[in-house]
């Protein structure tokens, strides 16, 4: 299958470009490398040193003969996405090319409005180059859980039956995000489930939750092609921050209560989550909805999780209850469904210590590139 990773240079993208090769898709990558340039907006980095993406993808051929080709651009920059279209002709597009922090779009409003034109745009030019260059291909977008908020009610794989005044329907779940950026993925939902209806496209929107891990198998098999990994108040992930905080000896953050409750899923799972939808796609016409996640969490049973372990080997670790720099509930009914994708064949690797132990060991040799004014939460929601 030809696929594209748009966003292939990012931390889920990279190592799903990777795996794909790695079984025998023909991949290339869209990106503009804004994420990297964010890091230098922040005066922030990943902890792990990330080779340049051409680096990367030379040291790849070199390892396995298979090649990946890269585009640097914008998915913003529509004729740039025709032209690429036009050349790869591809199976399945792979949307991850979008500002992902929601720290980043509560900054003010600039950030605000970037993140919704980067987001929204950006995927409203994949949807009319599908039409009108690949009207075949498979969109897989990665939206988000946090899409749904936190309702009082179970959480469904995006549509809801509803019985109201005597009569039924099946409708798109209520939407309650909780950042511009959550909100972005919520414009995208909406863009893409109607150009399904109208012009016929093929996709599957895939509500992933809050990503752990590093490395996958691929990205293991040299230096050049570590994973990047965020820490900071912006970028960085419950999870992941709160082992990163551990190995420097900073007390782990909880916002608030710590009652907060989400979906998580290691990366592992994400490429292959990935090939799952790519392996059995949409009808033309189809707005399937999955909901990616494996387990559910809360902050405060996470940091405790970490605490436990980063105490074996030899950490003084802390929790610290912040106060709450963003506008949440802190303690709510939290169920969401997740049968889709498991359905179609995935066995999740489920977070057990050794998984903290082994993402603490590759962060500590790392540890010294920890800016640590950058670890507590900068931005606020008021
Ligand atoms: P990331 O920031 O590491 O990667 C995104 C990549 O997209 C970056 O390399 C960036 O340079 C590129 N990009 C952004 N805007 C672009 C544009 N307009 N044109 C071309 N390239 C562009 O983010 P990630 O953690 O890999 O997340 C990938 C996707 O998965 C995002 O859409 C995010 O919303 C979604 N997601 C991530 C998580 C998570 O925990 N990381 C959880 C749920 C959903
Ligand atoms: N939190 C803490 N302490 C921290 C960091 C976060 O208590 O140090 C809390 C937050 O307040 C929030 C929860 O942990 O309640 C999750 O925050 P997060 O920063 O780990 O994740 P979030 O902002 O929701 O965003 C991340 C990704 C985003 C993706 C989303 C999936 O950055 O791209 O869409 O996870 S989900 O959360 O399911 O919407």
């Amino acid at each position: 299958m030809n696929i594209i990773i748009a966003g292939g240079d990012g931390f889920c993208g990279w190592p799903t470009a990777l795996y794909l090769s790695k079984q025998g898709h023909d991949v290339s990558i869209i990106d503009n490398m804004a994420r990297r340039k964010w890091d230098v907006e922040l005066h922030s980095n990943s902890i792990t040193p990330i080779a340049d993406l051409e680096d990367r993808v030379e040291k790849w051929k070199e390892l396995t003969g298979r090649e990946i080709r890269t585009y640097e651009g914008d998915l913003n920059h529509y004729d740039f996405l025709k032209q690429v279209l036009v050349k790869e002709k591809p199976d399945a597009f792979v949307h991850f090319a979008e500002q992902r922090s929601a720290p980043y779009s509560m900054i003010d409003r600039e950030h605000a409005v970037f993140t919704q034109v980067n987001n929204v745009v950006g995927n409203l030019n994949v949807l009319y180059g599908i039409k009108e260059i690949v009207p075949d291909c498979h969109l897989i977008k990665l939206g988000t859980m946090g899409e749904y908020g936190t309702p009082n009610i179970p959480i469904e794989e995006g549509y809801i039956e509803i019985e109201h005044k005597g009569r039924k329907d099946t409708l798109p779940y209520p939407k309650q995000p909780g950042s511009f950026y959550h909100l972005s993925k919520v414009h995208d939902s909406h863009n893409i489930m109607f150009t399904c209806k109208v012009w016929g496209i093929r996709a599957t929107d895939l509500n992933q939750g809050v990503v752990y891990g590093l490395e996958t198998e691929e990205t293991k098999m040299d230096p050049l092609l570590t994973n990047r990994l965020d820490y900071d108040g912006v970028f960085g992930t419950a999870l992941n921050r709160f082992i990163i905080q551990s190995t420097i000896g900073h007390d782990l953050t909880v916002y608030g209560k710590g009652g907060q409750t989400r979906g998580f899923l290691n990366i592992r799972d994400t490429v292959r989550c990935i090939e799952i939808a790519a392996e059995h796609p949409a009808d033309r016409g189809e707005f399937r909805v999955f909901n990616q996640f494996t387990e559910e969490f809360s902050v405060l049973d996470l940091a405790n999780k970490v605490k436990k372990v980063a105490q074996e080997e030899g950490f003084n670790t802390d929790i610290a209850h912040l106060e709450n720099p963003r506008v949440e509930l802190e303690e709510h009914y939290f169920h969401a469904e997740n049968t889709k994708l498991r359905e179609l064949g995935l066995e999740p690797h489920l977070l057990t210590d050794e998984v903290i132990r082994d993402i603490l060991k590759a962060v500590m040799n790392h540890k010294n590139r920890v800016i640590e004014e950058n670890v507590l939460p900068g931005v606020s929601w008021k």
